[in-house]
């Protein structure tokens, strides 16, 4: 009887674990495809019209309206690229100085920057700063415009000061064949859009509406370096593996980065 009690235990926590985990990459999913769309909207909207037909409030107005569809991003923002020789005539338009995410000062000379320049409300605290100037930020913008697709940060503290990623796509001045060349690819970079996955707070609405919730412990690390797991959803301090376990892969969309989720009873069966 105890066998039988602990087999389907076991299979409980397969079914629940693999629902939470199928669950979570498919808003992982729509929420993608949404921004993809929001790079689409700056790319037609921004720089095929001239002038360009939008700015910060209506930037503003359609990402407040549309996101339903983004259910697991706390906000979405556009960062432009300025090289540091269109640096002062960009501030002069603008209005205000490029400032540094860390410091939240004038940002010293670089190479190039890349300035928000218009953000969704929820998230409008990072208008005017340098996303380069964050090291995961700026690993992402690299990575983005060199690959041509959307890429994942690792998870870190964002500027909310929940954990999460950070969502990043590439946004072009011209169209471009998918076997486009680095070289090609970072010269025609217009900017980068992207938001902030606050799996902390998000994660945790979506799974306090599924059953079985008080009894289960969930924890999602990115394994991309198997042998230094990152906590990005859960206990900071790992639990080892409570017994029994279930692990399932995630698949957030970025090859680079490597994702799974491990359930377990809170108090054992
Ligand atoms: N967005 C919101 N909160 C953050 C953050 C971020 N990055 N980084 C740290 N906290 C505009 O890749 C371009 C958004 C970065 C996009």
């Amino acid at each position: 009887i105890r066998a039988a009690a602990m087999r389907k235990a076991e299979e409980g926590l397969v079914s629940m674990c693999e629902e939470r985990a199928r669950m979570l990459q498919d808003q992982f999913a729509v929420s993608v495809n949404h921004v993809h769309a929001l790079a689409i909207l700056v790319a037609t909207f921004h720089y095929e019209k001239n002038p360009p037909a939008l700015d910060q409030d209506t930037f503003a107005d359609y990402t407040a309206r549309t996101s339903f569809e983004r259910p697991l991003l706390s906000g979405v923002a556009y960062a432009q690229r300025v090289v540091h020789a269109d640096r002062e005539n960009f501030e002069r338009k603008q209005g205000w100085i490029i400032k540094t995410m860390t410091k939240k000062e004038p940002s010293p000379v670089q190479d190039e920057y890349a300035p928000v320049i218009y953000s969704q409300e929820t998230i409008s605290y990072i208008e005017g700063f340098d996303m380069m100037s964050g090291e995961e930020d700026r690993e992402n913008i690299l990575r983005s415009r060199e690959l041509g697709k959307a890429v994942l940060t690792r998870p870190f503290r964002l500027m909310s000061n929940h954990l999460g990623v950070v969502l990043t796509f590439p946004v072009y001045l011209t169209d471009l064949p998918p076997d486009a060349k680095v070289e090609d690819r970072v010269s025609a970079t217009a900017g980068y859009l992207g938001g902030a996955f606050d799996v902390e707070s998000l994660v945790e609405n979506l799974l306090r509406q599924l059953a079985g919730n008080q009894e289960l412990v969930v924890n999602v690390y990115d394994v991309t370096n198997i042998s230094n797991p990152l906590v990005m959803y859960g206990s900071e301090v790992p639990l080892g593996n409570p017994s029994p376990s279930q692990t399932c892969m995630l698949d957030f969309g970025d090859p680079y980065r490597k994702h799974h989720m491990i359930c377990g009873y809170r108090n054992k069966p």
